[in-house]
């Protein structure tokens, strides 16, 4: 359909409620059918919104695999993800079936970096913990040793994943905290005036962390990057904090790790099997669960769905979508 502009307008499936603003542009601009319960697809809804539409805005919670995206009759040529990280398709089987994938990258970088930040501060100054304290109504009052936690300034950060977000937590880290910074990236990058230290290795990174942030992409070469044995690597007053995939972390090896005190704390946003959480993390004080907050914020969130219309609006223009993975 690229090149070959629609005499009609294009029928696009929105998988999920997306910010107002971003629904009425997309009504302006194509025949539009919202998902209003804001229920993930079925994987049968998934597949009629594939065999219905001309495109979709499709999110995280949509599971686009070989299956959804090669079993006839497909009618969709394009599927403009609503987020950066897109583990969830099958890019493969997408450019086999000869369907387009674009992503949002950029618009989401700041908070994304903003909620790792966060999740490091909250760890590091046991805020999860003094919350719940307060909340159970069993605070008794200041005490000079009460709920001492880890002084992030001037500690070293290790960053797994140089990339926008990565850089962007790293430029906070020293500009904010005074913290050094020091990363893992296996393809080169450009830092420009960012002031960090490549390690050469993961385990070299981890042995001199005192907070590691993981930044990659979920891959094969990724999943259960930080098991039982990279978790090893860590000091015992270390922190561990994940905003890319769950799926890079083990998360039964962490849970076993941060109750043994392995390491000394965790600040997760994002789970192997979303919305389901380990159980045993959800038992454990010494960890700060978020529900994958990282880009939710109304601006992130508006302009992460602005950009997958500019994607749909270039390709059904005939043009090269600006964010195109396959
Ligand atoms: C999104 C994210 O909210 O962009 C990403 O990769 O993880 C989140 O910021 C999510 O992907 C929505 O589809």
């Amino acid at each position: 359909m690229a090149g070959t502009p629609p005499s009609r307008r294009p029928r696009v499936v929105v998988t999920r409620r997306l910010p107002d603003p971003v629904e009425r542009r997309a009504r302006e601009l194509f025949e539009v059918s919202c998902n209003a319960s804001d229920e993930p697809f079925s994987v049968v809804q998934l597949h009629a919104a594939l065999d219905s539409a001309d495109g979709l805005i499709a999110t995280v919670t949509d599971r686009l695999d070989r299956s959804a995206l090669t079993s006839a009759p497909r009618r969709a040529v394009i599927v403009a993800n609503f987020g950066v990280g897109f583990n969830h398709i099958d890019v493969a089987a997408a450019a086999d079936a000869g369907i387009v994938v674009t992503n949002t990258p950029g618009v989401l970088t700041d908070d994304t970096a903003d909620l790792a930040i966060g999740l490091m501060l909250m760890v590091a100054r046991r805020a999860g913990e003094g919350e719940r304290l307060l909340r159970s109504g069993t605070w008794t009052g200041w005490r000079p040793t009460q709920l001492l936690g880890t002084r992030v300034t001037g500690a070293t950060l290790g960053i797994v994943g140089m990339g926008r977000i990565g850089q962007a937590v790293a430029r906070r880290a020293r500009s904010g905290f005074g913290m050094r910074v020091v990363y893992y990236q296996p393809n080169p990058v450009d830092l420009g005036d960012l002031d960090a230290g490549e390690c050469a290795s993961l385990t070299e990174l981890l042995e001199c962390s005192d907070v590691v942030s993981l930044h990659c992409p979920a891959t094969p070469a990724t999943r259960h990057l930080i098991d039982a044995d990279a978790l090893a690597h860590m000091g015992d007053g270390a922190i561990l904090i994940n905003t890319s995939r769950g799926d890079v972390v083990d998360e039964a090896a962490l849970a076993a790790a941060l109750a043994a005190g392995r390491i000394r704390g965790a600040g997760l946003d994002v789970y192997e099997d979303e919305p389901q959480v380990h159980p045993a993390l959800c038992a454990l004080e010494n960890v700060v669960l978020l529900p994958h907050l990282g880009s939710a914020t109304d601006a992130g969130r508006t302009a992460m769905g602005m950009c997958a219309i500019d994607n749909l609006v270039a390709f059904f223009a005939g043009e090269e979508p600006p964010n195109r993975i396959v």
